[in-house]
């Protein structure tokens, strides 16, 4: 279960992490790495868009928010019966996590029921289940938890200062009291961000202070490197040094030792190499599966032939989950 954190960690510590020769990094990151996770293996989430677009925020990274022309349409809620249908294959493909998303700035009570359904029908195939629904309440939380989540996902994205440059419709507060209710539920928290914004690399450690900072720390931290999508204020964005984003990843694993940190987003622009070396510095979790919720995700099949590669193994779904989540 969460463990509190082991110390309070300052921007300036964490540029003083950024500034080390490259190797230094990866051989600290990886010694950590292996005092936490001494095998070396991969977790795979799937991802599902259960609710595509028509979102009404403006975070300026994203083909899902009604105000930019992107070619994405609003759709209704999925169904179980696809939901189910997509969690299955997901499972016989190797996926321990299901990880399901809506476009939506807020969940509405109105909505619980039928979200709570969807958690169950994951809870029966023995995975484990995520959500990413925007923010909620204290009682919305608490009838997710009930429903049988295992993660919720609400990321941070970027550091406080550089937040109201890509999000101005919600604040940088109000994602960290929906974090807090995760918490308070008894929900593991997935909380990370994105890397490639336009940010600076004051704002990078900004960001993983305040995850690092959490008490107790998160255990999934996703690391997701921009997708600049067409029709968004991003769809310029030149694409972020790959060393620089290797070395985020190592950071956070030194500050956040015991979590998951998964290699989320824009995969699909990464050479084989760069990835090996996100896994080096730590990452130890991937999104699989050839979709993520809008954009393209590698196939399953050259995942699959990457880690064998690369001699790491798929972690298995542990049967036992399915009654103690
Ligand atoms: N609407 C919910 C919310 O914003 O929390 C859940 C879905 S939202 C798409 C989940 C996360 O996907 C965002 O917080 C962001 O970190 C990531 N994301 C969205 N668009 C992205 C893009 N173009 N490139 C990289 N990451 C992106
Ligand atoms: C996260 O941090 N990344 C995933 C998951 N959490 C929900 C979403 C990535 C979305 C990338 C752009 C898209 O396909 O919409
Ligand atoms: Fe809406 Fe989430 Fe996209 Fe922001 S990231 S526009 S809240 S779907």
């Amino acid at each position: 279960m969460s463990e509190t954190k082991e110390q309070n960690w300052t921007v300036d510590a964490v540029l003083k992490l950024y500034e080390l020769p490259f190797n230094d990094l990866l051989y600290q990151a990886q010694t950590i790495h292996r005092q936490y996770f001494p095998q070396s293996e991969m977790q795979l989430s799937t991802l599902l868009n259960i609710k595509d677009g028509g979102c009404p925020e403006d975070c300026h990274y994203c083909p899902q928010a009604a105000r930019y022309h992107t070619g994405v349409t609003a759709k209704k809620l999925l169904d179980p019966e696809t939901v189910r249908k997509n969690a299955e294959a997901a499972k016989a493909a190797g996926a321990t996590r299901f990880c399901m998303g809506a476009a939506w700035r807020e969940l509405k009570d109105r909505d619980v029921p039928a979200i709570a359904n969807l958690i169950q029908e994951i809870k029966k195939l023995g995975m484990e289940s995520c959500v990413t629904l925007g923010m909620l309440t204290d009682s919305q939380a608490e009838a997710l938890k009930n429903a049988g989540l295992d993660y919720y996902n609400h990321n941070v994205d970027t550091s406080p200062e550089y937040y109201q440059e890509i999000i101005t419709t919600r604040t940088y507060d109000d994602r960290l009291q929906t974090l807090n209710r995760v918490r308070n539920a008894g929900i593991h928290v997935c909380s990370g961000g994105i890397i490639g914004l336009g940010e600076s690399r004051h704002d990078r450690a900004g960001m993983l202070v305040t995850l690092a900072n959490l008490d107790p720390q998160p255990e999934s931290v996703p690391i997701n490197n921009l997708v600049p999508i067409p029709g968004t204020p991003l769809e310029n964005r030149p694409p972020i040094d790959p060393f620089e984003f290797v070395r985020t990843v190592a950071i956070a694993r030194i500050m956040i030792p015991k979590t998951r940190v998964r290699l989320s987003a824009g995969r699909t622009a990464m050479s084989d190499e760069m990835q090996a070396l996100c896994f080096l510095a730590g990452a130890n979790s991937i999104h699989y599966g050839q979709k993520l919720l809008i954009t393209a995700n590698p196939e399953a099949k050259k995942d699959r032939e990457l880690l064998d590669r690369l001699g790491i193994k798929i972690e298995a779904i542990q049967e036992t989950r399915q009654h103690c989540s």
